[in-house]
């Protein structure tokens, strides 16, 4: 095993991006009352917290973020997106796109986001740390080249993976994509690119509407290359590791990434509010530990985490606390309180409707070569 460390990402200024007074997702207006939006900085704030609390964030290694230089935002995002964030953040914000609120500033912030993931990409590269969460927000998933989606403004993994290619001259990447929701931007980054292959774990048709159907493989050069497991709602640990077991891990070894990136939600958490998946910190932890056992492998333990969604504020620092204790090798002494609960769902095993989607993606993988 390596002696080198984990490395962490985080700024306060993550923290600044202000999402605006939404009912979860749904603007306000009469008759919805303003709230808060659901993308908001609690859920992060609390996740840190518990790194701190639990004793594990002094062990790992502090990596600075950085802004992204624009010419890096341009290798996926169109000049006139560009233009139209900065517009919006030097005046009084407004929506990135698709559900994507933003206030002044957040230009620089999400500038910051997908730096924050490209210096933990540096730090990996450099031989710095082993492997490298980044705690960032705004998330980016689902940022399109000309939109911003779901919350997300700049596709920090796209970004970054993209980095990984033609900066440090990768032949080969691979995104695993475990949040609850399509990784459909990541996917639209990379779908005729043979250089990456990109892996999305989410509930069958949850959001994007109409996105992330077993069918979207990839598409020219790219063909062969895209996988999308679409689980059904209700899905549980046994569904997520038999998916893991059967497509991902495979799948990995055909294709040989010398680099895996984790577009990690929490958001397939139990108790979610905008998922309806039954995962729980054990999951996470051996969903890490299969991901670790497949890159000490094939590519020294290079695995890159960046933050996407997860909004229950309550469960999701314990299932973050297991995914970075896996990835340290440092377990502390905190017991998750929400894991016997969780764990004695019903569901939890692999059922068979879930598993005919897993073996129905089982087939992608002959694919890959
Ligand atoms: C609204 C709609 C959503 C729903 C879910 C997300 C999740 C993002 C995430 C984002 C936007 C629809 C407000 C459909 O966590 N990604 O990882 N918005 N959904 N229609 N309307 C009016
Ligand atoms: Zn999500």
């Amino acid at each position: 095993m390596s002696n080198k460390k984990t490395g962490f990402v985080w700024h306060e200024i993550y923290m600044w991006h202000n999402t605006g007074n939404y009912a979860g997702v749904m603007p306000y207006g009469n008759p919805v009352q303003p709230g808060t939006h659901v993308e908001n900085p609690e859920t992060k704030r609390r996740f840190r917290n518990l790194l701190e609390v639990s004793g594990l964030l002094p062990q790992l290694q502090p990596i600075a973020a950085r802004e992204t230089t624009e010419q890096e935002i341009l290798r996926f995002h169109t000049a006139q997106y560009l233009e139209k964030i900065k517009t919006l953040s030097s005046s009084i914000g407004g929506d990135a796109g698709i559900f994507t609120p933003m206030g002044v500033g957040s230009y620089d912030i999400a500038r910051l986001s997908a730096g924050g993931v490209l210096a933990a990409l540096e730090a990996i590269m450099s031989g710095e740390v082993k492997n490298a969460y980044a705690l960032v927000r705004p998330p980016g998933h689902h940022a399109l080249a000309d939109d911003g989606m779901g919350f997300c403004i700049f596709g920090n993994a796209v970004i970054a993976g993209k980095h990984a290619l033609e900066h440090y001259g990768l032949e080969r990447i691979a995104t695993v994509d475990w949040d609850v929701h399509h990784g459909n931007g990541t996917q639209s980054g990379f779908y005729d690119d043979p250089r990456a292959l990109t892996i999305s774990l989410h509930q069958d048709n949850c959001f994007p509407p109409d996105s992330g159907h077993l069918n979207e493989n990839g598409e020219g050069r790219g063909e062969g290359y895209n996988i999308n497991i679409p689980l059904p709602a209700g899905s549980g640990v046994g569904a997520y590791e038999a998916a893991f077991d059967r497509v991902v891990i495979p799948a990995l070894r055909a294709y040989q990434p010398q680099l895996i990136i984790v577009p990690c939600g929490f958001d397939a958490g139990a108790y979610d509010p905008l998922g309806r998946m039954q995962m729980h910190s054990g999951g996470y932890r051996s969903l890490t530990k299969k991901l670790m056992e497949v890159a000490d492998e094939l590519c020294e333990g290079r695995i890159l985490m960046c933050h996407e969604g997860g909004y229950n504020g309550d469960t999701l620092p314990f299932m973050g606390l297991a995914v970075l204790e896996e990835l340290s090798g440092i377990r502390t002494s905190v017991e998750d309180p929400f894991l016997e609960m969780m764990a004695s769902l019903g569901g939890q095993q692999l059922l068979p409707h879930q598993e005919q989607i897993i073996i129905a993606a089982q087939q992608l993988v002959n694919k890959i070569g």
